[in-house]
C-alpha cells in the first residue's frame, strides 16, 4: 500500500506514516518498500503485541489488560507483584523472553527470545469456580491443548500435572502459585505461568534439555503467529463456559496420555513402579502400587517418569 494511500486513510501526513513505519522496523517488523508501489508489512511478521492478539480473542475487552514487554525476568513474578496491588482477574502479563524463568522448586525454565510464548494470568478465585491450585493447573493444561489443537495439527497430551507434550517432547510447562487467606483457608488469588516453545530455538535447547524439550513448530516456519496462539489460550482460559470444574475435568483426563499406564513415582526418599489409574475430584492422580495398593498423589510431592 502507497504511503500516501495510508496517510489519506488515516487522515495523517505522509512523514508521519514514513515515521511510524521506521518505529516498526525498530521494533523489528519486516516492511518491505518498492518505488511507486509502497510498503509492504510481510507475512512472516512474528511479533508478540496486542493489536496482533486483537483479532484473535474472542471478547475485545480482553486486550484491555493485557500487558506486553519485550523482556522481564519473570512473568510469573510480575503478575504476583500486579496481584498484591489488586490487578483484576485476567490480568495477563506476556513476554517475548524471561531471563529467570522458573519452573516448580525454583528450577530454571528456559525462555529464550523470539520462539516462545511466556504468559502469566492473575486470576481471582470468586471468578474461577475452581477451588485449589491443582485445579488451575489443570484448566492451563486443558486451555494450551485446545488453543494447541485449534491453530495446528499437532496432537498435544498431558503429563500429569503441569507439562503438556507433543510425540513424547515437553513443548509446554506451567507453574501455579496461589496465595490463601490464613483465617478463611480460601485463595486469594492464583497466577498462573505458561511457558511455550513456539518453535525451536536459535541454536537448539541447552544440552540438559536437548532431548527431552520439543517445539510446536520445530521446523520453521510456523504458519500461524505466537500472537494467535497466544490469543486462543488467553480465550480458552477466560471463558467462564471453560470453568465447570466436571467438563474440564473430563478434558483433562482425556489429554492424559498416562492413564492405564505403568509409571514411576518418585519421592524426595522413595521411588516405586505404579499404575496410573485416574484423577480425583481435585485433580490428583489415583495410581496402584504394585502390592495392590491404591495411593492418591498431590502435585508437588512426586515427579513421574515414564
Ligand atoms: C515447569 O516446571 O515446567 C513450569 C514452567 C513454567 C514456565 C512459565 S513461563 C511463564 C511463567 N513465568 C515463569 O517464570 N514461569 C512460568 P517444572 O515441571 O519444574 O519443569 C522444569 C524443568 O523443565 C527444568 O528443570 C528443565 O528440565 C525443563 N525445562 C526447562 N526449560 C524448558 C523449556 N523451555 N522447554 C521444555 N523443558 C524445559
Amino acid at each position: 500500500m502507497s504511503g500516501e494511500q495510508i496517510a489519506r486513510e488515516l487522515g495523517v501526513s505522509r512523514s508521519a506514516v514514513w515515521k511510524a513505519i521506521n518505529e516498526l522496523k525498530k521494533d523489528g517488523y519486516r516492511i518491505g518498500a518498492a518505488t511507486n508501489r509502497g510498503y509492504c508489512l510481510s507475512e512472516d511478521n512474528d511479533i508478540l503485541s496486542v493489536p496482533g492478539m486483537a483479532p484473535y480473542l474472542s471478547d475485545p475487552k480482553f486486550a484491555e489488560h493485557i500487558a506486553l514487554y519485550p523482556s522481564l525476568e519473570s512473568t510469573n513474578r510480575t503478575a504476583k507483584e500486579l496481584a498484591v496491588a489488586g490487578a483484576c482477574h485476567g490480568t495477563v502479563i506476556v513476554s517475548d523472553c524471561q531471563t529467570a524463568g522458573r519452573g516448580r522448586y525454583r528450577r530454571q525454565f528456559y525462555s529464550p527470545p523470539g520462539s516462545g510464548v511466556y504468559m502469566s494470568f492473575v486470576l481471582r478465585p470468586e471468578r474461577l469456580r475452581l477451588e485449589t491450585p491443582t485445579l488451575v493447573t489443570a484448566l492451563a493444561a486443558v486451555a494450551v491443548c485446545g488453543a494447541v489443537m485449534k491453530i495446528s495439527a499437532r496432537q498435544p497430551a498431558i503429563k500429569w500435572v503441569n507439562d503438556v507434550c507433543c510425540d513424547g517432547k515437553k513443548v509446554c510447562g506451567i507453574l501455579t502459585e496461589a496465595v490463601t487467606d490464613m483465617e478463611s483457608g480460601n485463595m486469594e488469588w492464583v497466577v498462573v505461568g505458561i511457558g511455550i516453545n513456539f518453535t525451536a530455538p536459535e541454536g537448539g535447547f541447552p544440552e540438559d534439555i536437548r532431548h527431552t524439550a520439543g517445539a510446536l513448530f520445530p521446523d520453521d516456519p510456523a504458519p500461524v503467529t505466537r500472537n494467535q496462539l497466544a490469543a486462543e489460550i488467553i480465550n480458552m482460559m477466560l471463558d467462564p463456559a471453560g470453568h465447570d470444574r466436571q467438563e474440564m475435568l473430563a478434558k483433562y483426563k482425556s489429554l492424559l496420555f498416562m492413564l492405564g499406564k505403568r509409571i514411576r513415582v518418585v519421592g524426595a526418599q522413595s521411588a516405586y513402579d505404579a499404575t496410573a489409574i485416574d484423577i480425583d475430584e481435585a485433580g490428583r492422580l489415583i495410581v496402584s502400587t504394585e502390592d495392590g495398593e491404591t495411593k492418591t498423589l498431590s502435585a508437588g510431592e512426586i515427579r513421574i517418569e515414564p
